[in-house]
């Protein structure tokens, strides 16, 4: 990557990080002028700065304020990227639902899932925040979900994210599992019997396309 264009997403970072919303979004037009990919102004820009501030609240540098303003700053920068995202890049074809479970009103790192997943093509159910539940199988069956995608941020409620996928095998949903958030890990993806965890963005990106790869494959060989 040239320079100048690690210079803007640096800058995006940190006018992010100092929840400086009019300054991000000045930042977001000049990053698309300079020809920089609004995915990877997304992932390496915007989403930097809100982890950054995230762990500068948990050394308690940062408070909720600070918190709330950076993610006001980082949706200010989506809502400029957002119509330059190059659906092109990979037209994928299945359905999503997203949410964050039950209890849980925490959806910054939902809602980059979520945009993340619309620019390449999937068609996107998003339940929101505090979904209840029995909501992400109703929906999963509704739509014929390829993928129930569910984040939590509590320890508290990271369990319901068990209870959903075992609703859904009892009830016979094929729907592929993938959780996240920052309490999840490999581990307990796998003690929930999920099929698989992502720990950002754009690894769950990555995962969903080769889930939903292996589905479209496994449907046309009949099995
Ligand atoms: Co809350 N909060 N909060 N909070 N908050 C945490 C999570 C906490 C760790 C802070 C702390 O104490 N250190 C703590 C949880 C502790 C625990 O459970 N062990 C906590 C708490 C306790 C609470 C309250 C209970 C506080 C209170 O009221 N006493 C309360 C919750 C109320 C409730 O939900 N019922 C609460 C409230 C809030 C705010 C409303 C103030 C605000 C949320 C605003 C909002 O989301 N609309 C907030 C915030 C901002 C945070 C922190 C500081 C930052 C979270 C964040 O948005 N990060 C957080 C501390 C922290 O995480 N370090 C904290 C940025 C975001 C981009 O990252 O969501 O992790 P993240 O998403 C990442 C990855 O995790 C991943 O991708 C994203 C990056 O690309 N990812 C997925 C996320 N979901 C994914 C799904 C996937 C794949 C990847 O596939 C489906």
């Amino acid at each position: 990557m040239s320079s100048a264009k690690s210079n803007i997403l640096e800058k995006l970072t940190k006018a992010v990080l100092e929840g400086d919303a009019n300054l991000t979004a000045q930042l977001a037009k000049e990053a698309i002028e300079a020809g920089v990919d609004a995915y990877e102004a997304i992932t390496n820009g915007l989403s930097d700065g809100l982890m950054k501030a995230s762990e500068l609240f948990d050394k308690k540098v940062y408070y909720v304020p600070e918190l709330l303003l950076a993610a006001q700053a980082m949706y200010a920068g989506l809502g400029i990227l957002r119509p330059h995202l190059k659906v092109e890049r990979a037209r994928h074809s299945g359905t999503v639902i997203i949410g964050t479970v039950e209890g849980d009103i925490h959806d910054i790192g939902k809602n980059l899932v979520k945009v993340v997943l619309e620019a390449a093509g999937f068609h996107i159910v998003d339940l929101g925040k505090d979904v209840p539940l029995e909501e992400f199988i109703q929906a999963a069956i509704k739509y014929n979900a390829d993928i129930v995608a569910m984040s939590a941020l509590l320890t508290t409620t990271m369990g319901g994210m068990k209870k959903v996928i075992e609703e859904l095998r009892k009830r016979g949903c094929n729907a592929k599992v993938v959780i996240g958030g920052a309490p999840i890990t490999e581990g307990v993806a796998e003690e929930y019997g999920a099929d698989g965890y992502a720990p950002d963005a754009a690894d769950a990106l990555r995962l969903i396309t080769n889930l939903i790869e292996e589905l479209k494959r496994r449907e046309r060989r009949g099995s």
